[in-house]
């Protein structure tokens, strides 16, 4: 692990009033959760055009949620890992300090992190497919397996969706709000992100023109690697305990 580059990022965050950490799959993967591109990749066996998308869905509902069913049973049983309760910890240590993940795992929740911004939905919750005007519009269901091959709608009983966003559907507009704003920082981190999808991916680039200090944590190059101030070659799990460990340090 580059040592220079961490001491680079915590002498960053020291001096950092408002940080924001941009997480995608790759911060999971020590969990045990697939990633989408790696060579275990989730998309490989799963092609992401013919089962993230309405259109998969409204051609065939439940062979996405056996897809989705599978990956729920394969995420209950991970847990957070030292990135993910390092993120939780500076969210909770500063107040200007914020995650906006991709992951739809949940996993920065369970760890704790406070006012997390999350992109893409999560897998944990059902809405209905055809739009009713039930309320709440989004549900909790963490029954494994699904409650049944293709799970109903609890106000109107028709077909539910996974409440997540598929490819060419619109983010919340709110969480988009709330990411860009977080864009407004002294240091920007994106890790474990491939860094392609978007609009997510295009907060790299906001939080630059804005003046933020970019760092890219990866495992591998992307397209973001060189466009950043500091790229650090590593695994999340890694490196986030050992800048966290130069932060304590220096605060005691
Ligand atoms: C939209 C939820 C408007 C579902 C997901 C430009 C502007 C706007 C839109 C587009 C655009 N260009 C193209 C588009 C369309 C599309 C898009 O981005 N396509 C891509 C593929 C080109 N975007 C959309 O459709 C978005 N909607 O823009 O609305 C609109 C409306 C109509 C028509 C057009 C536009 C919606 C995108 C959301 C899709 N939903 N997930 C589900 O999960 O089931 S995306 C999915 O990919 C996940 O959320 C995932 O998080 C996300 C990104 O993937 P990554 O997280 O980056 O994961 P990946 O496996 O790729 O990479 C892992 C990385 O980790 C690797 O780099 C690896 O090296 C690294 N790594 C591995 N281990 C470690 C590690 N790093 C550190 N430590 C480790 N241990």
């Amino acid at each position: 692990m580059a040592d220079d580059a961490i001491r680079a990022l915590a002498a960053r965050l020291r001096s950092a009033g408002r940080v924001t950490v941009l997480t995608g799959a790759g911060v999971s993967a020590a969990s045990g959760v697939p990633t989408f591109r790696g060579a275990d990749g989730l998309w490989r066996r799963f092609r992401a055009e013919t089962l993230a998308t309405p259109e998969a869905f409204a051609k065939d509902p439940q062979l996405v949620w056996e897809w989705y069913g599978w990956r729920r049973e394969l995420i209950a049983a991970c847990e957070p890992n030292p990135a993910h309760r390092v993120l939780a910890a500076w969210t909770a240590r500063h107040e200007g300090w914020r995650v906006v993940t991709q992951n739809v795992d949940d996993l920065h929740l369970v760890a704790g992190t406070r006012d997390l911004i999350r992109l893409h939905g999560s897998i944990w919750e059902f809405c209905c497919w055809d739009g009713c005007d039930g309320r709440p519009g989004r549900w909790t269901d963490t029954c494994l397996p699904l409650p049944a091959p293709t799970p109903r709608c609890i106000h109107c009983g028709g077909l539910a969706r996974p409440a997540v966003v598929w490819f060419g559907e619109s983010l919340d507009p709110g969480d988009t709000r709330r990411a860009s704003a977080a864009s407004s920082c002294d240091v920007f981190i994106a890790t474990g992100t491939s860094a392609v999808v978007y609009p997510a991916a295009g907060f790299i680039g906001e939080a630059r023109a804005r003046g933020a200090f970019s760092v890219e944590i990866n495992t591998e190059a992307t397209p973001t690697s060189s466009l950043v101030d500091l790229t650090i070659h590593g695994r999340a799990e890694e490196v986030f305990p050992a800048v966290d460990a130069l932060l304590l340090n220096a605060a005691c």
